[in-house]
């Protein structure tokens, strides 16, 4: 019930005037198994830097009625870009462009009697106004996160098109505000469908164990439409569970029973096939169920303490560059991983695509998955605000199934003042009220710098979450690679710590001596020496260094060093395996093999 209200007023407020809205529709969740229709491909799109779009109505998509008429634009004639992907890597003139473009599709589409319709955008950045055959649909803010708008009474039986404007212009007051360590990619970045549904259809639901119980599934239904009390029925088929509930008038119905099932691990990655219908809907999910705690300093997986061998990501796409969005580029990112040996990722800085987290639970490994509050951002401003708990809410609603997925990451690098707690503080209550069951952490880096060998991580942020991140950079940004051999790290909490960050830059290829920055010799000195350092660490409860792959970065200029990009990945954008990355290869073998 509380969950019910808790989205209907964060649904309300996020549509208030002014605040960030997040489409007309609450989220439609498990797109990927829905009915849909692809709006992937080749749209025409329209560059608009001085923003002349919306007052020439671009989203009428007009033509000249006669040969004296003016129209100065023409969808039709306009060069294209592929959906999903970034114009940045798409065309060489916009790979610095930050501001609006405009896309266009025409698409045709048969209508159906108790059919609705609705069109779901997988991610597009930042902020997003759509149109179908020239009226509006909406809005939506933020960059990484999906939105649908319900189309049923303005879809045509017959020929359409839909006008999105994409902005990525960087503002003060968005999440993400100005300043990032990573490449601005703009446009429609993931897929974008059409969904058929039902008249009434189960839009969202919950389907877990319960906190801390390895036996008790524990959820909730809600459906939309015009019903009053409707039969929801769950099915296990593989161990023969089939369960039926009433929902309430206004469709929401919980359900709590016991069940033997497998449980879900790195070592065992089981997924069930989950059936939840109710009238004319079904909805199959393929769901892996475990449980996530922590005890003292130890993070508990089933019940049992587990290591987090992690790398840090950005979705990045492997070769061809630009925002990574397909199957292929999880896999091989994933992959990469796997080949590490590690059985966790620190997705960073922003929720990744949906592709990612599903592999992420039949590969078993474990996730982090992060919201952009990144750096220093407008903290006393309530849209601000109202815009973070949009996009939270976003990623939590779209992957609350994920088992996978065992932490949820506040904030990244926030300064410490009054006004940033506070504003954390709200997002933690509100992560809290969505999921019970997952971890919250945030990647923290105020340290107290007192003691000669010794730092600790004393952000009053800590009290707020369950599991701690510190990103320290010894060795890199202060100090030598092997003052690591010295240093001792504590933190003010009895809770568990993962060393969410540390590293150093090397061009692949580039080699010289351990003491010469820049070098893959370096940058795997530094990992030798952290891993010395992080063996006395007795709360050490995992580590994502910094980072997988070389991703592209405005603020990594230094030629023929950098070139535009943050080399300090362990393998280069173009697949080529550093010497940092057989070193902690090497280090996880051995916590794999209990050394
Ligand atoms: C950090 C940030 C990350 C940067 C990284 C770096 O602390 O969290 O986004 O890319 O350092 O390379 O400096």
């Amino acid at each position: 019930m509380m969950r019910r209200l808790l989205y209907v007023f964060l649904f309300l407020t996020a549509a208030a005037p002014g605040y960030a809205v997040s489409g007309d529709h609450p989220l439609i969740n498990n797109i990927p198994n829905r009915t849909t229709i692809s709006l992937n491909g080749s749209w025409h799109f329209i560059v608009d830097p001085y923003e002349t779009g919306l007052h020439s109505r671009f989203y009428q998509n007009a033509k000249a009625k006669d040969k004296n008429d003016l129209v100065e634009y023409d969808f039709d004639k306009s060069d294209t870009l592929n959906v999903p992907g970034d114009w940045n890597t798409q065309k060489k003139e916009l790979l610095f462009y930050e501001g609006p473009v405009w896309y266009e599709r025409a698409f045709s589409y048969r209508k159906r009697e108790h059919t609705r319709v609705f069109i779901n955008f997988g991610a597009a950045n930042y902020f997003s106004r759509v149109y179908l055959n020239g009226e509006a649909l909406g809005e939506h803010e933020g960059g990484f996160t999906p939105f649908n708008f319900e189309v049923t009474d303005k879809i045509h039986d017959g020929e359409n098109f839909v006008v999105v404007e994409v902005n990525n212009a960087r503002r003060r007051d968005a999440v993400p505000a100005l300043n990032t360590d990573w490449w601005n990619y703009g446009g429609l970045t993931r897929d974008v469908a059409l969904v058929e549904e039902p008249d009434t259809f189960i839009y969202d639901y919950v389907v877990q164990l319960a906190k801390g119980s390895g036996q008790e599934i524990s959820g909730w239904v809600q459906l939309t439409g015009a019903f009053s009390e409707q039969q929801v029925t769950l099915e296990i088929p593989e161990v023969g569970i089939r369960k039926t509930v009433l929902t309430s008038a206004d469709g929401y119905a919980e359900f709590h029973f016991l069940a033997k099932l497998e449980l879900w691990s790195p070592a065992h990655p089981k997924l069930y096939d989950v059936v939840l219908s109710s009238g004319a809907d079904k909805v199959h999910d393929s769901i892996g169920f475990r449980t996530i705690e922590t005890r003292g300093t130890r993070i508990l997986l089933n019940g049992e303490p587990i290591f987090l061998r992690g790398i840090s990501l950005h979705e990045e796409a492997p070769m061809r560059g630009g925002r990574a969005f397909s199957q292929q580029d999880a896999e091989t990112l994933l992959g990469w991983a796997h080949e590490l040996g590690c059985n966790f990722v620190r997705l960073t800085h922003y929720p990744h695509s949906e592709n990612m987290i599903r592999l992420a639970d039949r590969m078993g490994i474990m996730v982090w998955s992060e919201i952009p509050v990144y750096w220093d951002i407008d903290w006393e401003n309530p849209s601000t605000l109202q815009n973070a708990k949009s996009q939270l809410r976003d990623m939590i609603a779209r992957d609350h199934n994920r088992a996978s997925v065992i932490l949820w990451s506040l904030s990244n690098e926030t300064p410490v003042k009054p006004e940033r707690t506070t504003f954390l503080r709200q997002l933690a209550e509100t992560a809290r009220r969505l999921d019970s069951t997952r971890l919250l952490t945030s990647a923290m880096n105020h340290v107290d710098e007192s003691g000669i060998d010794t730092r600790t991580l004393n952000d009053p942020l800590g009290e707020y979450l369950d599991v701690l991140g510190l990103n320290e950079y010894l060795g890199w940004y202060w100090g030598r690679p092997e003052d690591a051999d010295r240093m001792q790290w504590k933190t003010a909490w009895d809770k568990p710590l993962i060393m969410s960050e540390f590293g150093g830059g090397a061009p692949y290829g580039r080699h010289g001596s351990a003491d010469e920055r820049w070098t893959e010799e370096y940058q795997a000195s530094i990992y030798q020496h952290h891993i010395v350092m992080l063996k006395k660490i007795p709360s050490l409860a995992g580590l994502s260094p910094w980072v997988l792959m070389d991703f592209r970065s405005p603020r990594r200029q230094l030629p023929g060093v950098q070139d535009f990009y943050n080399r300090k990945g362990l393998i280069s954008n173009q697949g080529q395996h550093k010497q940092a990355f057989y070193v902690l290869q090497k280090y996880y073998q051995e916590l794999e093999s209990g050394k």
